[in-house]
């Protein structure tokens, strides 16, 4: 892991003061540590690349931080009560879906994050490999445990897309994301973020869900391999503009609270409605792939279960559990 907890508590504590500086002494009392130990924490922080300015007598002023996650400057953003409280920030690993799934047997709490700036193993539905370049996305695994049935966890990626979605839309108004069922969210026809919810629960009640949310935030074109180079997209390529990993990260996490919370608390009914409003999937002509057939349809809905609602020629209405569409027009 990148940052010990001190080291984050110090940057945002310097965040948080806006400019102003903040002399050892406040950092010293506020962290319940000698002013020794702060300088020294300075000292390693300015060995990570943060930069400081020393103003005399005053303090310290937080001048540039390096491009680089850390949970000091994601939870400086946060406006939760309870996701991301715990944010554990990995350089590289397999997938942090692996590492989630360790912290959720291990008692993580409710919202506890696992973000990594590269997975070598990152996975889509059905295994599929999911590309996480280095520094340049939001690898990220959410642990929620929401007293539901396991029947209700799969609509957690519905939950998700709608955060997510909210979410990208409030970095630039120049980002127009749109959710294709179940789990992508496209960006003017190209997937900017894949969205993979699994699960740890007994017969009648979920332990975890660990929800995965990829997406390509600061990737040039060139930054994709040539197997996805044509319909993958990133926020930056669109917005014209970098964006805030951390930002975006603790605005998801905002949202991803209060619909997870409105999801349990309400059922399903206000995020169905969320989710049609951002959906570019319904009233199109669409190819339906599942594990046993492929079949073209207009897609009218989703039902209150998150089912999508496939109109046959034929007048018959097919409900899709799962499986992957094209939309046609
Ligand atoms: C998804 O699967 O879209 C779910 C992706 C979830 C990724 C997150 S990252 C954090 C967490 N840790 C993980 O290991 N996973 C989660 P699916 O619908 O099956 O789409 C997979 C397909 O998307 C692949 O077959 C490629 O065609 C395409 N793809 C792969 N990488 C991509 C990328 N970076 N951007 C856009 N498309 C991509």
């Amino acid at each position: 892991m990148k940052m010990s907890s001190t080291k984050d508590d110090i940057i945002k504590a310097l965040l948080l003061a806006n400019g102003e500086a903040v002399s050892g002494q406040q950092l010293a009392d506020q962290l319940g540590m000698s002013r020794t130990a702060i300088w020294k924490h300075m000292q390693a922080l300015q060995e990570e690349g943060y930069k400081f300015e020393t103003v005399k007598k005053k303090g310290y002023v937080l001048k540039s931080m390096p491009n680089l996650l850390t949970a000091g400057e994601i939870q400086s953003f946060l406006q939760t009560e309870r996701f991301g409280q715990q944010i554990h920030v990995f350089d590289v690993v397999d997938s942090t879906q692996i590492i989630a799934h360790e912290k959720a047997r291990n008692g993580a709490k409710d919202g506890t994050v696992i973000l990594a700036e590269e997975q070598t193993l990152g996975r889509g539905r059905m295994t599929r490999p999911w590309e996480s370049t280095k520094n340049k996305g939001v690898w990220m695994t959410v642990i929620i445990r929401p007293d539901i049935p396991p029947q209700m966890a799969s609509q957690f990626t519905l939950v998700a897309a709608v955060a997510v979605t909210k979410a990208i839309k409030e970095m630039s108004e120049k980002l127009q994301p749109e959710i294709k069922w179940p789990n992508d969210i496209l960006i003017r026809g190209k997937k900017c973020t894949g969205i993979l919810t699994e699960m740890q629960s007994e017969p009648d009640c979920v332990q975890a869900l660990l929800v995965g949310i990829g997406i390509n935030v600061n990737h040039i074109e060139e930054d994709f391999s040539a197997d996805i180079q044509h319909i993958a997209t990133s926020l930056a390529i669109e917005a014209g503009e970098p964006i805030s990993r951390a930002r975006l990260i603790a605005n998801i996490l905002h949202y991803l609270e209060q619909y997870s919370d409105l999801y349990v608390t309400q059922g399903f009914a206000p995020i169905k409605e969320m989710w049609e409003q951002s959906s570019c999937t319904i009233g199109k002509k669409v190819e339906v792939t599942t594990l046993r057939e492929v079949f073209t349809g207009v897609a009218i809905g989703i039902n209150e279960d998150g089912v999508l609602q496939v109109k046959l020629a034929t007048g018959e209405v097919r409900p899709i559990y799962s499986g992957d569409i094209k939309i046609i027009n």
